[in-house]
């Protein structure tokens, strides 16, 4: 699949807001890519087509999900908003025929990361939490990190996620634990 048609795609199926939050999480990750030495087409790509069923109901998320069950099938007792990166996944082999685990991985992993997280995968996750249209608190120092070193980035956008799910009293899915962990060691 190109880039264009997959921009055209996602701008008949999310509304405008979702949108432009894509496309600057395709131009970002592009950014990204060409600057850790990451496959550029593959980055834009998955950073396209990563939130493409954000807005399908639960019980069509579940069923995605169930349909093709791997390691992430687990999610589905954990918060709903987890469900529309594997679903995502799905959707996009099943709709556009797309296999690469480069373009489906990135996709899997961009709300929760998992240890051992490969280039793209880190690209996409970070992507997520900064691109442009984004303005949460703390944003910025994650954006000036990113400039710099992407393990870094990364860590600290894991961080700001966990510290944020733990000040709601909310569950923290097991693989987001893992992959701030792997991370925390890496540095050392
Ligand atoms: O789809 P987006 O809004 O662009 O962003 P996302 O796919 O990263 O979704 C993030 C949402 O998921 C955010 O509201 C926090 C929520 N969430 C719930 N449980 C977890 C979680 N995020 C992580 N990383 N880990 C969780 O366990
Ligand atoms: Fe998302
Ligand atoms: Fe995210
Ligand atoms: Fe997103």
């Amino acid at each position: 699949m190109k880039i264009d048609e997959a921009q055209r795609a996602i701008k008949d199926i999310l509304p405008e807001k979702r949108y432009v939050h894509s496309v600057g999480v395709s131009e970002t990750a592009g950014k990204l890519a060409k600057k850790y030495g990451a496959d550029e087409r593959k980055a834009r790509l998955a950073g396209m087509l990563h939130d493409i069923v954000k807005y399908f109901s639960d019980d069509e998320l579940k069923a995605m999900i169930l349909s093709k069950p791997g390691t992430w099938s687990d999610c589905l007792e954990y918060s709903d908003k987890l469900w529309h990166a594997p679903a995502g996944a799905v959707y996009v082999e099943k709709t556009y025929g797309i296999a690469d685990l480069d373009i489906l991985n990135p996709m899997i992993y961009h709300t929760t990361g998992r240890k051992q997280m490969t280039l793209l995968e880190k690209i996409i996750f970070l992507a997520d939490y900064i691109e442009p249209s984004r303005d949460f608190p703390g944003v910025d120092e994650v954006r000036e990190a990113a400039k710099r070193n992407l393990d870094t980035a990364v860590l600290l956008e894991l961080q700001k996620t966990i510290t944020h799910l733990l000040s709601k009293q909310q569950s923290v899915y097991p693989k987001t634990f893992e992959a701030y962990n792997d991370l925390v060691r890496e540095q050392k």
